[in-house]
């Protein structure tokens, strides 16, 4: 069964589904969902996903949305492909949904702001808060500083394994890296540094980079 995929290949909500979806080998979909003419606001989406945002996925009669609801159904539902990836004891889930909600409540909610005062709002005419840019970054860092400590004793996010808690962070840390020009945050925090080459090296992450072009 191809899984049908809602939303644009550059939303870093969809990237995060289709790393997953790679990961796991799971054949899918991807159906552009045109954000700039509020296709996502329309009836007809509205009641497949009623906030009106990407993504979606659609698994035969199933449908989901809520990025990492997503990836963790599709971790949990193909566990036997890839064991580790959302652990394989209560404890090994317990600390990947940690850093799952590390990353969208402290890490995504600063990018999430930093982006669209940076990138999405002079696009549609509007005008940058600086000093709300300012203290999204000056939060972000000291996330940074949490993870550089945490990575200085394990490899990955929730131990000596890649999982659920590193992909996730993968759409994101490449906006920072490109559009938002913040890879020093990245870069300058040797652990954080040596962390995103390798999960950004995944194969899987490398597919959904070429489908992005
Ligand atoms: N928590 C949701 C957030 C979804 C979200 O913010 N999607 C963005 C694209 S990455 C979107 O649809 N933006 C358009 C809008 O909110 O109107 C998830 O993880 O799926």
């Amino acid at each position: 069964m191809v899984v049908k995929v809602y939303g644009p290949i550059r939303g870093a909500c969809p990237q995060r589904v289709l790393a997953c979806l790679v990961e796991f080998e799971v054949d899918f979909e991807l159906i552009h969902v045109d954000l700039e003419s509020n296709e996502h606001k329309q009836p007809d989406f509205l009641q497949k996903q009623p906030f009106g945002q990407v993504p979606i996925v659609e698994d035969g009669d199933f449908r989901l949305f809520e990025s990492r609801a997503i990836i963790r159904y599709y971790a949990t539902k193909y566990a036997n492909r890839n064991p580790k990836i959302y652990g394989t004891t209560l404890e090994d889930k317990a600390l990947i949904d940690q850093w799952l909600e590390v990353e969208a409540h402290h890490f995504n909610d600063m990018v999430y702001t930093i982006v669209l005062q940076k990138l999405v709002i002079p696009k549609m005419g509007g005008k940058t808060d600086f000093a709300l840019v300012e203290n999204c970054e000056k939060k972000l860092e000291q996330v940074f500083e949490v993870y550089e400590k945490q990575l200085s004793n394990n490899k990955y996010l929730a131990g000596d394994e890649f999982t659920l808690a590193d992909l996730s962070h993968l759409p994101g840390i490449r906006y920072l890296m490109n559009e938002a020009g913040l890879g020093h945050m990245v870069k300058n925090k040797k652990k954080v540094s040596l962390w995103w080459n390798d999960i950004s090296n995944r194969p899987a992450w490398k597919k959904v980079m070429l489908l992005m072009g």
